[in-house]
């Protein structure tokens, strides 16, 4: 894929909150992925579970995602912060035949204590379509801010019923990819996915990024300790990252 977005692409993802990128990691890049996947559940890891997080601190085949120009360089082009720090990264199980669903929900609503600015990108590992739980948006409604959510059982969420009045005249769109392909988009845009009720596994991983200057801290409010985040900076306006992985480098 072209590392370097159009100015439609640009446009598209501040007017709508979002971009589509249907082949950003080629064949080999998502096999690797998958291994990664599939070894985390050899280390003992749950891969029936919603989702396992913390990914970087677990396999560094995942740090060099994040550090592959197609991931930070990308990300680079479409914020204006001088520098992106990585404060999530997950893998989302929607299983076969029993996925859980994700209802519609904002992600900037999970971290309250910085300015809404949040960054997300969605990648598919499996073919994600209707029937096994692709990811759908609502165009445009990273425009309103963060707007109250409440409780579900998967966490925050804004009930179907509730979408059309929140958000009138915004329509939702159902976003299938293949694997490698890849959502970008806003931390104010609402998204969820459905059930995966086909005999087909809808693995994804997800990164969320967000502006260095941002300084995260979440506290469990059961444990009192910090959650664990990825916390690391990626890139710099001034820097790329190596192709390879591994701490950025100075352009110069
Ligand atoms: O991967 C999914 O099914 C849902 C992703 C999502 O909305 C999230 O992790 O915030």
């Amino acid at each position: 894929m072209d590392l370097e977005l159009t100015p439609a692409q640009k446009k598209q993802y501040a007017e709508e909150g979002y971009l589509s990128l249907p082949r950003l990691l080629d064949r080999e890049e998502v096999a690797k992925l998958r291994s990664a996947i599939a070894d985390l559940g050899q280390a003992g890891f749950n891969l029936k579970a919603r989702q396992v997080g913390a990914l970087t601190q677990k396999d560094p085949r995942f740090l060099q995602l994040v550090f592959n120009p197609k991931v930070s360089d990308l990300i680079g082009q479409l914020v204006e912060w001088d520098r992106i720090f990585l404060h999530s990264s997950k893998v989302n199980f929607n299983c076969a035949n029993d996925g859980v669903p994700k209802t519609w929900h904002q992600d900037n609503v999970y971290w309250p204590e910085v300015p809404p600015n949040q960054i997300t990108m969605w990648i598919a590992i499996d073919d994600a379509d209707a029937s096994n739980g692709c990811m759908w948006v609502l165009p445009r409604s990273h425009t309103q801010g963060v707007v109250p959510h409440s409780q579900g059982a998967t966490g925050w969420e804004i009930t179907e019923e509730n979408v059309p009045k929140i958000f009138p005249g915004l329509t939702p769109l159902q976003c299938p990819v293949e694997p490698g392909g890849a959502l970008v988009f806003h931390g104010n845009v609402l998204h969820k996915s459905e059930a995966n009720r086909s005999p087909r596994n809808r693995w994804a991983l997800v990164l969320d990024f967000d502006d260095r200057k941002n300084e995260i801290v979440r506290i469990n409010k059961q444990t009192n300790m910090m959650t664990q985040f990825d916390s690391m900076e990626i890139w710099r306006r001034s820097r790329v990252p190596e192709p390879a992985g591994g701490q950025p480098t100075d352009r110069r």
